[in-house]
């Protein structure tokens, strides 16, 4: 069954640091996908903590923190189709080295860190990282 959904997609900093945001973009688009708003910003330690607590108990997250805030970020609203599971799908694993050909992690991603894209996991996340970046 298909039902009209949107997520929440951010191009991470070792991707707008290597001037990778227009070709992911152009992925997004090649393969249905609206992009429905964006900002390209640079958050605080604090409000990359607070996006993502859900993984706060993990040894990666101080690493993960630090990193997101590291540079500027690209967070767009994407919408398409089960625009959730589809994103995921187009992101690739969660490390390059798994990721799919075809891809964005296997295309463009450097490492599990560095992993270019951070796409939102459910319908219920994906409202909560839509606010997080665009209700203002
Ligand atoms: P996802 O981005 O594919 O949804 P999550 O498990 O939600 O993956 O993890 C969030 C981010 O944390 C990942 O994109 C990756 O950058 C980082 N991460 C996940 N697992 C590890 C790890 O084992 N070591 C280092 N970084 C990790
Ligand atoms: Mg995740």
């Amino acid at each position: 069954m298909s039902k009209l959904e949107q997520t929440l997609s951010i191009i991470k900093p070792d991707a707008v640091e290597r001037n990778l945001e227009n070709e992911i973009k152009d992925m997004f688009k090649k393969n249905g996908f609206s992009i429905l708003k964006e900002k390209k910003i640079q958050i605080e330690k604090s409000e990359a903590e607070k996006f993502y607590k859900i993984h706060e108990t993990k040894p990666f997250y101080k690493d993960l923190c630090d990193y997101l805030s590291s540079g500027p970020i690209v967070a767009m609203v994407l919408e398409k189709d089960n625009a959730i599971i589809g994103n995921r799908k187009l992101m690739g694993a969660t490390n390059p080295k798994d990721a799919d050909d075809g891809t964005i992690r296997k295309k463009y991603g450097i490492s599990i860190d560095k992993n270019s894209v951070h796409g939102s996991d459910s319908i219920e996340n994906a409202k909560i990282e839509i606010d997080f970046f665009f209700k203002d």
